[in-house]
């Protein structure tokens, strides 16, 4: 140690050797000073991260600009500062924050340097120390999870566990499918990434568990998955990545085939088709079940052995009737969507009428008279006389009596296919109430179809049995109905 005289003395030599001009030259300068010279972050967990500030102050007398902070031999890249260009104002601070994140268990050491325009200090270097080391210690259960197999449609749901087992908290980062899983698998699902009590941050105390709910659920169009993967990260050093490996088989549905649309001529039985059904597994036989969701109004249409593969349906009014089909296969699981088939009943015949009545025991008669023509007589096409020779003697133009009814719902259709040119007239006769009074009412609907097309619609209410009701008339060739609407 020098005595004070000597210090005094090295004082005045300074100021001496640098005069007075070159004194107020080196007090426009910046001056660097930090506040320590090492740093020790001690004990931090693997995966987790801890940031310090380093203070640096200003005592000079300009600008002092940092730049350039770099940390120097740094193992692992434990530590680390953000980009910096600070400005530091003469007699004010400014801060340089440093982190420490190690990536392993085991002791880190680095030096942070700090760089400015200080021209007598233009670099500070800060000693940094730190320790990784293992929290949590993570425990994955099961690490195999097998759906089974499951019926397209529904759900298949499994509990995956995930615990601390080791001393202090563990940190879960990431809970979810791997990307290709997603991708190539999507019927494999995380329900929830952590449930209640759920951690926060996706910390777990030390014991503490979560359940994982995965599903496997696949669709109508799904196909056979393979192998999924449940990732879980962890800030776990001795086990960062868990997978769980995800299997299941599907259950595909059988897929019903109706058949074609197509038309038909009302009266005609209607092959309905379903062999075309088929199940993607080769779950067979199936099982089928026709149903008829669409009639026309008064039909009394029914499918014939609705769980056939096979059946039949008779189109007994014009219009457009809907048939739906499901099928099941071997296992039970039935087709997720009907098919269905729509047959529409055209005439055939360039005039057609119908009746239809709500009683399901009265008899009506329709009755269509040529001019000249009485009821029951050889001008009047009905029951009694289905296939009058009318115009000339055994040419096609005549009319026929395509249905006959006797008692219930009808109907009676008489089929004209090349009317003459006449004025036809049609009667409803009230035959039999087929009770002892023969009050009871009925109501009869009467449809006349001109080349395919619904012309007239007539309701009437007929209240006993030997009523007649003349309806209306056609004149052909127009095709023009007039209602005639009169009751004897
Ligand atoms: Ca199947
Ligand atoms: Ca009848
Ligand atoms: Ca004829």
């Amino acid at each position: 140690m020098l005595p004070r005289a000597a210090t005094a003395a090295l004082v005045l030599l300074a100021l001496g050797l640098s005069g007075c001009e070159e004194h107020a030259f080196v007090g426009s300068f910046p001056v660097m000073e930090v506040g320590v010279d090492q740093i020790e972050f001690g004990a931090v967990p693997v995966g987790r991260t801890a940031t310090r500030e380093v203070v640096i102050k200003n005592s000079g007398a300009n600008v002092l600009h940092l730049s350039e902070p770099g940390v120097w031999e740094n193992p692992g890249g434990a530590f680390w500062v953000p980009e910096y260009d600070q400005a530091i104002e003469p007699g004010t601070q400014g801060i340089v924050e440093v982190t420490f994140g190690p990536p392993d268990v085991q002791r880190y050491l680095s030096i942070l340097a700090i760089k400015g325009n200080d021209p007598e200090n233009r670099l500070v270097e800060v000693r940094l120390g730190g320790d990784g080391f293992r929290q949590g210690a993570i425990e994955v259960e099961p690490l195999h999870v097998d759906f089974g197999t499951v019926n397209a449609g529904e759900a298949a749901l499994e509990t995956v566990y995930i615990r601390n087992v080791g001393k202090g908290d563990l940190y879960i980062n990431h809970v979810d499918l791997t990307d290709s899983t997603k991708t190539n698998f999507p019927d494999y699902r995380v329900i929830n990434p952590f449930i209640d009590p759920g951690p926060e941050d996706g910390r777990l105390e030390e014991g503490q568990e979560v359940q994982i709910r995965v599903a496997y659920q696949p669709g109508p169009d799904s196909t056979p998955p393979g192998n999924g993967w449940l990732q879980v990260l962890a800030a776990d050093p001795f086990q960062p990545e868990t997978r769980v490996q995800l299997t299941a088989k599907i259950n595909r549905a059988p897929v019903a085939d109706a058949g074609a649309d197509r038309t038909a001529d009302p009266l005609i039985p209607v092959t309905l088709d379903g062999s075309s059904s088929f199940d993607p597994d080769g779950h067979e036989p199936l099982s089928y079940e026709w149903a008829l969701v669409r009639k026309p109004e008064g039909s009394n249409a029914a499918i014939l052995n609705p769980q056939r593969e096979t059946t039949t349906l008779v189109p007994d009014l014009v219009g457009v009737y809907e048939a739906k089909l499901w099928v099941e296969d071997s296992t039970g699981l039935k087709s997720l969507l009907p098919d269905r088939v729509v047959v529409t009943a055209i005439p055939a015949e360039r005039l057609l009428v119908e009746l239809v009545w709500d009683s399901p025991i009265a008899d009506l008669d329709l009755h269509m008279l040529h001019p000249g023509g009485s009821l029951g007589d050889f001008l009047d096409c009905h029951y009694n006389n289905r296939n009058p020779d009318w115009g000339t003697p055994g040419q096609g133009d005549d009319p026929a009596m395509l249905h006959d009814d006797l008692m219930g719902f009808g109907p009676e259709t008489i089929g004209y296919a090349n009317p003459l040119d006449v004025t036809y007239t049609l009667k409803i006769d009230f035959f039999a109430a087929h009770t002892p009074s023969g009050r009871e009412p009925t109501t009869a609907t009467l449809r006349i179809f001109v080349d395919g097309l619904l012309r007239a619609e007539i309701v009437r209410k007929l209240s006993k049995q030997g009523q007649l009701w003349t309806a209306a008339s056609v004149q052909w060739p127009e095709g023009a109905i007039t209602e005639l609407n009169q009751m004897e």
